[in-house]
This record gives C-alpha cells, sequence and structure tokens, in this order.
C-alpha cells in the first residue's frame, strides 16, 4: 500500500515545485520588463495593489553594489480610526536594513514600504560622535537633509519622487566614502517617530 502511494505523492510534490518555480519565472519576467526596474508594486498589498507581481520584493535585483534591503514599517492600524494624513501620533514606525555595514563604494538601496502609509528612504550622513536618531526636527516636524547623498521616495523608480506607497518598493543607488550614515525617513514627524537606522561605510 505505500509503496504505491509513494510515487503519487513524488508526483505531486513535483507538479507543486514546477508550478512554484513558472510563478517565479512569471514574476522575474514582469521585474525584468523594460520600464519596471527591479521591481514595482508588490502583489495584494495596500489599497492600490493589483496582485500582478506574486513574490517577494527581495527575492531578485539587478542593482549595482552591495545592495541593501531596506524596510519601512508603520505599525498600529494607522489606516483605521482617520488618520491617513501620514500622522500617527505616537503610534510606532520603524525603518530597518539587512546590513549594519557595508564596504565603501557603490551601494545600492532597494527601499520596500512593508507599512500601512507612505514613507521614503533619504541617505544622511552622521559627524563625529553623533549617532542615530540624535538630530531634532522643525516646526514642519522635518529634519534637515543637509548632506543628503540620496533618496528613495518614488513608487516602483529610482531616485526622488512623492513617496513610496504602501507594498511598493523604490531604489535609489548612490557611492559612500568610509563612514558613519544615517537611513531616515524625513515625512514629516516620521524620523521622531522612530524611522531611522544606521550604516557603516567601512
Ligand atoms: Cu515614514
Amino acid at each position: 500500500m505505500s509503496t504505491a502511494r509513494r510515487p503519487l505523492l513524488v508526483g505531486a510534490l513535483t507538479a507543486a515545485i514546477v508550478a512554484l518555480v513558472a510563478s517565479a519565472a512569471v514574476a522575474v519576467g514582469v521585474i525584468g520588463g523594460p520600464s519596471s526596474g527591479p521591481l514595482g508594486v508588490r502583489g495584494g498589498a495596500g489599497p492600490g495593489g493589483h496582485g500582478f507581481v506574486s513574490g517577494s520584493p527581495r527575492a531578485a535585483t539587478k542593482l549595482p553594489g552591495t545592495v541593501v534591503n531596506v524596510s519601512l514599517m508603520s505599525m498600529g492600524g494607522s489606516m483605521m480610526g482617520g488618520q491617513g494624513n501620514g500622522m500617527m501620533g505616537d503610534g510606532a514606525m520603524g525603518l530597518s536594513a539587512d546590513h549594519a555595514a557595508v564596504p565603501h563604494g557603490t551601494v545600492s538601496f532597494l527601499v520596500t514600504n512593508d507599512g500601512s502609509i507612505d514613507h521614503e528612504m533619504v541617505v544622511l550622513p552622521l559627524d563625529g560622535s553623533r549617532t542615530a536618531g540624535a538630530r531634532s526636527a522643525g516646526g514642519d516636524g522635518k529634519i534637515d537633509e543637509v548632506g543628503s547623498l540620496g533618496e528613495a521616495s518614488k513608487t516602483g523608480g529610482a531616485g526622488a519622487g512623492y513617496g513610496i506607497s504602501p507594498g511598493a518598493s523604490g531604489w535609489v543607488t548612490v557611492t559612500l566614502a568610509p563612514g558613519h550614515y544615517e537611513l531616515v525617513c524625513n515625512l514629516p514627524r516620521h524620523y521622531s517617530a522612530g524611522m531611522y537606522t544606521q550604516l557603516n561605510v567601512t
């Protein structure tokens, strides 16, 4: 009995794997399209998602240099209670990177908004003994971006834009000298809500 069933099970597994590989190939095909860059909108996430890419945004990228994957987060159900204006009160937000340190030179940031409202990522230098998170915001709730080395704030595109929508990615490639840097989201009040992390370049 068991010997007869085993080939069937293996066959089913093989079929499942083939299906998975096929869907991954489709996703890569979308990602590799002429104008779409490394990744557009992640399927199924956020109110504007159309679900046409089923793979992970981190699955494939052709970005140059060392690739740092950055995740932008806002927790606490900000879509409820009428707070759809980007202000979350004391709600927690976060920005995390999958590298704490990278070698100097070409560095690409693939920035994915895993939160529920728009975010962005700006690369700022940290001078001397300053640590990430220590900047003071002005009356507009933003910190000074002087010295910025670049930003990813375009939905599904490279460089500066009007913010990365929930469920989408943006990216930017910069050249970094050895030193300390801070990755921040500088939408009003997001920095003070916790959207920063340090990146050391060796
Ligand atoms: Cu933000």
